[in-house]
């Protein structure tokens, strides 16, 4: 019996589009509708199994009338919307601040409208970023201190979420999350990019160094907690998830994605690095798991290099779904300038 309404928009997205299967699969109890606008990043094949199952709404955030209407139609909005892409917001900001920023007050005007209960969906990044060797981790009071324009359109949304909670009274969760990986992400983020590289026979690309250190999650890991907040999360209040997984993006991820596709371990060239590239993201996510109970599945460097053999297998397995954007995607790198650097390998 689906009984309870709920609105994902972005579902056409990376993780959007996992939190739609997950939920389907785990949560029949929800009747599902999907807004995106299928921006480049937005993959309605993404969906494609399951579009018989869920209402999908091609349509913009920003647009206040769809909104105010499929706001007013459901029970519940989980917010992944957005412009999402770091290097994207270095080259042309203004999407990052349109829908970031622009379509998260859009949605709170139109969920304090008609008393309906929200969670949106943020990241470590609104933090800016840890020193290599600081032994602390990010936590739901650390202060905001972002650094590019994606993260701070993102830290603004935050803002918005918690002053419509406070100044208006909407029914508003928060959850900052850490780096996601899995199936159906865009390849021009790190991960799939460098899968896809290999599986075309191309090297790995690093940036710079590469001893920027991510704290990965699996996407069901992120999706399952988003979950636990919609059911036991108290209102007004703001979660961290991760599951410890924090490792440098050389020795740990290019390493271990060659040596989990058979190539050998020095198999990747360093590239230009991004600018004002955050240096280590770490989370501390104790409060989600003392107060909800929640515990991610793929933890420590087993449970990476389990999800990322999953990872690794589904690109394998899905080259329809990513090899026609390939050309794209690393065309546009080499237009914003990104070339090979001769960086001493670590
Ligand atoms: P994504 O870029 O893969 O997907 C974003 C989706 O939003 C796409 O389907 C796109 O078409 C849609 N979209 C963009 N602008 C829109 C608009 N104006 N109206 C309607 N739809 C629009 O992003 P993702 O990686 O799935 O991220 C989803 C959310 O999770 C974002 O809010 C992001 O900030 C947050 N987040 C991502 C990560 C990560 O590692 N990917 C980590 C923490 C938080
Ligand atoms: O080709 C690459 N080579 C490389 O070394 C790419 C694309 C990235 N990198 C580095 C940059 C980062 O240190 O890998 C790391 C991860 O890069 P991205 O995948 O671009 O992720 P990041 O910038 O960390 O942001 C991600 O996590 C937080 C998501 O894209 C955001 O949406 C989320 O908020």
């Amino acid at each position: 019996m689906n009984n309870k309404r709920l609105l994902i928009t972005g579902g056409a997205g990376f993780i959007g589009a996992n939190f739609v299967h997950y939920t389907l699969k785990n949560r029949p109890e929800y009747q599902v509708t999907v807004v995106d606008k299928l921006t480049y990043a937005g993959n309605p094949d993404s969906l494609k199994n399951v579009l018989d199952k869920i209402d999908f709404v091609t349509g913009d955030i920003c647009d206040p009338e769809l909104m105010d209407k499929l706001v007013s139609e459901t029970d519940i909005v989980v917010h992944f919307a957005a412009e999402s892409h770091n290097d994207n917001s270095l080259k042309n900001p203004r999407p990052f601040i349109e829908t970031n920023i622009m379509g998260t007050y859009t949605i709170l005007e139109a969920v304090r409208k008609h008393g309906k209960r929200l969670h949106h969906i943020s990241t470590d990044e609104v933090f800016g970023d840890l020193e290599l060797d600081d032994p602390n981790r990010f936590t739901e009071t650390t202060p905001y201190n972002p650094s590019s324009p994606y993260s701070a359109s993102k830290a603004a949304s935050d803002h918005l979420v918690r002053a419509w909670a406070r100044s208006f009274g909407i029914q508003a969760t928060i959850s900052n999350c850490a780096n996601n990986y899995g199936p159906y992400q865009h390849i021009e983020k790190f991960i799939p990019r460098q899968i896809t590289n290999i599986l075309n026979d191309e090297k790995p690309r690093l940036y710079g160094e590469g001893l920027n250190v991510r704290d990965w999650i699996h996407v069901d890991d992120h999706n399952n907690a988003v979950h636990t907040i919609l059911e036991k999360g108290t209102i007004g209040d703001t979660y961290i998830i991760g599951a410890d997984n924090d490792h440098t993006n050389n020795k740990m991820v290019i390493e271990m994605i060659l040596e989990l596709m058979d190539k050998p371990k020095n198999w990747y060239d360093h590239v230009t690095d991004r600018p004002g590239h955050d240096m280590r993201y770490a989370m501390d996510s104790s409060k989600l798991r003392r107060e909800l109970g929640w515990m991610p599945q793929y933890t420590d460097t087993n449970g990476m290099r389990e999800g990322l053999q999953q990872t690794i297998d589904w690109y394998t397995a899905n080259k329809d779904w990513w090899q026609s954007q390939k050309a794209v995607v690393e065309s546009g790198y080499r237009e914003a300038g990104e070339k090979v650097v001769d960086v001493p390998k670590a």
